[in-house]
């Protein structure tokens, strides 16, 4: 018996900033991430962002590539900063042109375009006015979603609003998202994202009434540590702050009252207008789209002398907050070369508990290996090791289909190599190996890996291989 439905939407993803490179080119003005790769902690000199891998110029090919993978669908994000030029909201038409072109390309080859409309990258217009913590940044994130409903809305049938929001809060300070020195309260943050999520739900039901619309946070199981009761206290706690508050603003229309009352108690209380609740009331998706990379593993803190930055370096997310939570290493579980843990069971549960708990179908937008890959003498490169990360995550999706979880695609992260957030060039992710490093453009050349053929035969069985 086939487990996967007919129409299921096998694909990958890729986003903007990590991608298009072209920073300068076709009108786009400059956004936070092109200078993400400046900071202190990337090598000196490195040209990540700034040319990606080039996709703004190798758009055909790439999508080229994608159809003979047999993609189904082709998840993206549009950048901000190559749309809208300043806050007074002019449209860059070169920009439109580059996307429709794209989007064209994918629908020529039966390629779903699935689109995200923010990425996290701010243009340098909205980060000098304050950046996501501010009413400017709701206000034209709506005025944003109108030019893209306005020029692309007849064309996309699946709208993505803010990639991982859950993350873009709690992690801002490292992802820049801040401006330098603002001091902000993250849970105000996000209500602000959450705000801005609702507005451009509300307005694509106007504009595009066929059409549907969804969040896409990083989700993922969180394990208690042990079967110590306080254990599993830090786990519900960890689990409302880095999974559901998230959901339950867009999926159940507001906040839990465990939530706000834990803000009460921290001192972190927010600021909600009678407007807000109403639109966050009124702005349900039409289904879950969520990342998934591992899982997480929570104790309640020891002692006082536990350090905030204890696990940062092994965890996808080191959340740790004291008398509350501290995410631990789960020792059962395998890692990859840069050390976040492998959990494909964790899959199945996260699925299950995401189905469970919202009752609408899901589709998965990131999943996947970052490794450093090698490019043979003869050109090749064997990446065993991410057919394998794929296959036990796909099997475990079938199961949780089986258990009885709506699902309508997996486009696991990434299609093409691209620049990692965290890791620059050193870290790929894609089923076509780009030959660049990270100092050096070399050809761009793209180079198919072994993940490609298998990837190609699995989607051609609609999962089965
Ligand atoms: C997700 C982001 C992606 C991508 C991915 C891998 O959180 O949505 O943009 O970066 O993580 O992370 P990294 O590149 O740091 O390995």
């Amino acid at each position: 018996m086939n487990k996967f439905p007919k129409e299921f939407l096998w694909g990958a993803s890729t986003s903007a900033y990590q991608f298009e490179g072209a920073i300068n080119e076709g009108g786009k003005v400059p956004s936070i991430m092109d200078r993400f790769d400046e900071q202190p902690t990337y090598p000196k000199g490195i040209t990540g962002f700034k040319h990606a891998s080039d996709h703004y110029n190798n758009w055909k090919e790439d999508v080229a590539l994608m159809a003979e993978m047999g993609f189904k669908s082709y998840r993206f994000s549009i950048s901000w900063p190559r749309i809208i030029k300043n806050k007074e909201g002019d449209v860059n038409n070169e920009g439109i042109k580059f996307y429709n072109n794209l989007i064209d390309e994918l629908l020529k080859h039966k390629i779903e375009p699935i689109v995200t409309m923010f990425h996290f990258d701010t243009p340098d217009f909205i980060q000098e006015v304050g950046g996501a913590c501010t009413n400017a940044f709701t206000e034209l994130f709506e005025k944003y979603s109108k030019v893209l409903f306005e020029n692309f809305g007849s064309k996309i049938k699946y709208w993505l609003t803010i990639n991982e929001l859950n993350m873009f809060a709690l992690a801002a300070q490292v992802i820049g998202v801040v401006p330098p020195g603002q001091n902000v309260n993250p849970w105000q943050l996000m209500h602000h994202l959450n705000v801005a999520q609702a507005k451009s739900i509300i307005l694509c039901r106007k504009m595009c009434p066929d059409a549907k619309i969804g969040p896409a946070p990083n989700i993922s199981t969180v394990y208690s540590n042990s079967n110590k009761p306080e254990d599993y206290l830090a786990k519900l706690n960890l689990d409302m702050v880095r999974n559901w508050v998230y959901l339950d603003a867009v999926c159940r229309g507001g906040y839990s009252s465990i939530f706000m009352n834990g803000l009460k108690k921290m001192g972190l209380e927010i600021v909600i207008t009678e407007d807000e609740n109403k639109m966050l009331k009124n702005s349900k998706p039409d289904f879950i789209a969520f990342n998934y990379y591992s899982t997480m593993t929570a104790q309640m803190p020891i002692n006082e002398s536990f350090k905030k930055e204890k696990n940062n370096k092994d965890q996808q997310t080191g959340l740790s907050i004291p008398g509350f939570g501290e995410a631990v290493k789960n020792n059962q579980l395998q890692k990859t070369q840069f050390g976040w843990e492998i959990d494909p069971i964790g899959f199945r549960n996260t699925l299950r508990e995401v189905y469970d708990r919202y009752q609408l179908p899901i589709m998965i937008t990131e999943n996947g290996i970052g490794a450093r890959d090698v490019l043979t003498k003869d050109g090749k490169v064997h990446d065993d090791y991410r057919i394998d990360y794929y296959q036990k995550h796909i099997e475990q999706m079938a199961l949780a289909i089986e258990d009885g979880v709506e699902m309508i695609g997996y486009m696991p992260w990434s299609a093409i190599d691209l620049v990692s957030t965290h890791e620059g060039v050193s870290k790929r992710y894609g089923f076509v190996y780009v030959n660049r490093d990270e100092f050096d453009l070399k050809d761009m050349k793209r180079i198919k890996k072994d993940s490609f053929y298998w990837y190609k035969k699995l989607i051609a069985s609609n999962g089965e291989e």
